[in-house]
């Protein structure tokens, strides 16, 4: 009786085997270092550990597993790692909805999870396992903050701050997605806050140039940073204010050819100024009202959607013409940004125009279409390309661009305005008023004022015994026994910061921690990182393109200036995998439409969970949910166990002696037996090509028709002869070989069915033959006329276009057509493209 495949029976099993063996343990530094082996760090984004294991990670580990076990067979020293991000707001909800404390809810949602990685069967080095939320973790997040508070990286002011109402929760910017917030999607409101930052845009330059080095990044990746960075060059200048020639309005614009059509100026609502300028009670409140009313919206929103404004009743002097323009005060302007003010330039900007238009603002063209003439009230929105100046003074008749400089200089020269770079990027919100995070580890203290905490005072702990209400924010404001402490200066009563840092800053470093997860003395062993950094290949989803992604970057380059690492950019390689969405949404438990990684591997093994999650689709591509390729998936390692183990007294174990010794390399005859062996080499080719450019889902492709090629092989050949039945042998290894990083645990059963005894997934990756793989020849008869006129050998996979060519190429038939003209060429294939191929030629 055959053995019927139960993956139930034969995955813990492998999986316990493994785990003994420790097989997936990560080479020692010492090891890696004198060896001749390269080193590879595969890194997926360490997870929230929610205790539920979703289609999105697995589908996200499993692209992972496949590469590390790939890169393992190929012999390389693998370090492929994982951790918790443990920190953050889903565990202080639980507390707050269910009374459990976040460390204890932590505690029962990592085992979970852990065991469903250990269910799929996926090869982290558990040894290796980080928790942020720890002690010994985040006592160096703290010592980060203290060195980068050192250098005047970290500081506090007050801000308007993205609100939550939902979360009671201030959000970073990145943070709020189209306005609302990123984790629960309620509209976000703003609020004026004390709050900690680091200068992030001190390095804006740098991690805008640099993006320039990461070259195995997706392109979508780095065009999203650059515009998040959003340099742009401009002209600073400043604006009297008529009849009070004391104040003045400081504007920035990307546009200094268009000063000249400047028709009014608007400040931002929170601009320093307003409220001197506005004079009139009833436009007070006007201003008031409007404030309140933007209050709701973001900056995004506010930008975006915003076109409410009011008439302050005074006047700005443009520097370059003298002449008065009404100052405005409107919310599409952002406080933020620049100076908070701007020339309007209506003809010019589509912003503008919208609003002059609808108040009925003049608008004034200064630069036209080459050869055309613009009516500004037959406009239907601004003209923004470049052009020739009118109604620009000295500078009419230059062309636009010219233009841009000629009155940056000019104003230069009269001291009027400067030349100026601005970001969009802003300094890095970092504090939270909440209290599952890392303490921010600083004292305040009537005397000393602001006073770090010392080095050797940390970790600053975070109390566990507080109480979660929900209401009013941040439990460690109760917190006694954390709050009063002694000032480290003067030894006086003093109060501890009760601010956390946002999880945002645990994920800047985690990376470094991999590599020496247990050193005491420092954040990391500096020469476990200078040998396993950077990591080689960082995976993860679209959605960190920014907002982690950015401030990894940022870290890793004040590390290189304070001397703790030799390298600027922490991830060589960067791959982002599409999401998995069933019914046309994403997966969610909101929808209903959560298919659990538990209940495949229960009804079918974790095996074809695995080749069903890569099947679905290109890797960087979301991919759609299907029943019907489950059960496809599953049916594929059913065929493939019944060829391996029906077929185990066939198989020979020495088939590579065989095969050299008898010189069955490359059979020359055209026969099933050539055909299996080249299908063999192919795919080992293909296979590894397909893993290395993650294009998993071909790979699969490729080892199942390897796999029907080889099962249909039986019926074909003749397996009592010993060339077929080495032919075979080989085909069934490899196939074990190709498929172990897919579907691990099958390949490790069926090798030990066949004989082996050490594991599939310790062997090395097959060696491609190229000469075995080679195509196979056949003929090409060219007809010229309906005549026969040569018979030439190409390459059986030659496209139509290559066979013209050669047709063409031939010497008799060129002298057949010489001197005709051509009327038609024909390309006909043999059915099933076996055989000869024909190319006809009619030339009269
Ligand atoms: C006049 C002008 C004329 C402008 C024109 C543009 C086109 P980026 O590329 O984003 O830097 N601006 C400046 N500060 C602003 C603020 N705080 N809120 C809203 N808008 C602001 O764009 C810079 C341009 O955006 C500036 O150039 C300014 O409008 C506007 F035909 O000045 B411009
Ligand atoms: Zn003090």
């Amino acid at each position: 009786m055959q053995d019927r495949y139960r993956p139930q029976e034969i995955e813990p099993k492998w999986q316990q085997r493994w785990r003994d063996d420790g097989i997936f343990r990560t080479p020692p530094v010492e090891s890696v270092v004198s060896g001749e082996k390269p080193k590879f760090y595969y890194l997926d984004m360490y997870p929230y550990p929610s205790g539920d294991l979703h289609m999105g990670h697995m589908r996200n580990y499993t692209i992972g597993d496949v590469v590390a076990r790939y890169r393992m067979m190929r012999g390389d020293n693998v370090l492929h790692p994982m951790g918790w991000d443990a920190f953050g707001i889903p565990a202080e909800q639980a507390a707050i909805q269910r009374q459990v404390h976040p460390r204890i809810w932590t505690e029962q949602c990592i085992p979970k999870m852990r065991r469903q990685f250990d269910m799929l069967g996926i090869s982290f080095d558990w040894d290796r396992e980080i928790d942020s939320s720890k002690p010994e973790y985040y006592r160096w997040t703290q010592w980060f903050f203290l060195k980068f508070y050192e250098r005047g990286l970290a500081y506090k002011k007050k801000a308007p701050v993205n609100w939550c109402p939902r979360c009671e929760v201030v959000l970073a910017n990145e943070e709020v997605v189209s306005g609302r917030c990123w984790r629960c999607d309620s509209p976000a409101t703003s609020r004026e806050l004390d709050q900690w930052f680091f200068r992030i845009t001190a390095y804006a330059d740098r991690l805008l140039q640099d993006i320039e080095l990461l070259e195995e990044w997706p392109e979508r990746v780095r065009v999203m940073q650059r515009n998040w960075i959003g340099r742009s060059e401009g002209v600073e200048f400043e604006m009297p204010v008529a009849g009070a020639e004391d104040l003045r309005i400081s504007v920035f614009t990307t546009r200094p050819d268009t000063c000249y059509g400047m028709t009014y100026v608007v400040l931002a609502l929170e601009h320093h100024l307003v409220d001197s300028l506005v004079k009139d009670p009833a436009t007070a409140k006007r201003v008031i009202a409007l404030r309140e009313q933007a209050r709701s919206l973001t900056d995004t929103q506010r930008a975006a959607q915003g076109k409410d404004g009011v008439f302050t009743g005074s006047y700005a002097i443009n520097p370059l013409t003298g002449e008065q323009v009404p100052i405005w005060v409107a919310d599409y302007v952002l406080a933020e940004y620049g100076t908070g003010a701007i020339m309007a330039v209506p003809a010019h900007d589509q912003r503008d125009f919208e609003f002059a238009r609808e108040r009925g603002l003049p608008i004034r063209v200064v630069i036209e279409p080459p050869g055309q003439r613009l009516d500004p009230d037959e406009m239907q929105q601004a003209y923004i390309e470049p052009g020739v100046q009118v109604n620009s003074g000295p500078f009419d008749g230059q062309p636009s661009e010219q233009a841009w400089h000629t009155i940056a200089d000019y104003m230069e020269a009269h001291s009027i305005g400067r030349r100026k770079v601005n970001y969009k990027l802003r300094d890095w919100l970092i504090s939270r008023q909440r209290y599952w995070g890392a303490p921010i580890p600083i004292i305040y203290c009537d005397s000393c004022g602001t006073v770090p905490v010392a080095e050797e005072d940390l970790p600053v702990l975070l109390p566990l015994n507080v109480e979660f209400t929900g209401k009013g924010g941040n439990p460690l404001e109760k917190a006694r026994d954390f709050i009063n402490t002694t000032c480290p200066h003067c030894g006086r009563p003093a109060r501890r910061e009760t601010d956390t840092m946002g999880t945002f800053v645990d994920s800047s470093w985690y990376f470094l921690r991999f590599v020496s997860p247990r050193e005491n003395a420092a954040p990391f062993d500096k020469n476990a990182v200078a040998m396993w950094m950077p990591v080689d290949q960082y995976v993860g989803g679209i959605e960190h393109a920014t907002l982690h992604l950015i401030y990894a970057r940022f870290f890793t380059k004040v590390l290189f200036d304070m001397g703790l690492v030799k390298f600027q950019e922490p991830f060589a390689r960067l791959f982002t995998q599409g999401m998995v969405y069933k019914d046309g949404a994403k997966m969610s438990k909101s929808r209903r439409n959560v298919v659990s990684p538990d209940d495949m591997c229960e009804k079918y093994g974790a095996d074809t969970a695995r080749v069903f999650i890569l099947f679905l689709g290109p890797a960087d591509e979301d991919a759609e949910w299907s029943d019907r390729g489950v059960e496809g998936s599953f049916r594929f390692l059913n065929r493939f166990w019944r060829l391996a183990v029906a077929n185990a007294e066939l198989f020979d174990p020495d088939w590579r002696a065989t095969l050299t010794s008898a010189g069955w390399r490359t059979p020359s005859e055209d026969s099933p037996r050539r055909a299996l062996r080249r299908k063999t080499h192919e795919t080992i080719q293909k296979v590894g090509a397909d893993i290395q450019r993650f294009h998993l889902n071909t790979a699969v492709s490729a080892i199942m028709e390897l796999a029907n090629q080889a099962a249909d092989f039986p019926a074909q050949a003749n397996l009592q002869d010993r060339a077929d039945r080495t032919v075979f042998s080989e085909a069934i290894e490899v196939l074990m070989l190709l498929l172990c990083p897919f579907a691990p645990h099958i390949c490790e059963e069926v090798w030990h069915k066949l004989g082996k005894s050490e594991s599939v997934c310790l062997q090395q990756w097959p060696k491609f033959d190229a000469e075995a793989a080679a195509s196979e020849q056949v003929t090409l008869v060219v007809q010229v006329n309906g005549k026969v006129r040569a018979r030439l050998t190409v390459s059986a996979d030659a496209a139509d276009e290559l066979l013209r060519e050669a047709a063409f190429a031939s010497e008799r038939v060129q002298r057949h057509i010489e001197g005709k003209r051509l009327e038609k060429v024909v390309v006909v294939r043999p059915a099933e493209d076996k055989g000869s191929r024909l190319v006809n030629i009619v030339a009269r």
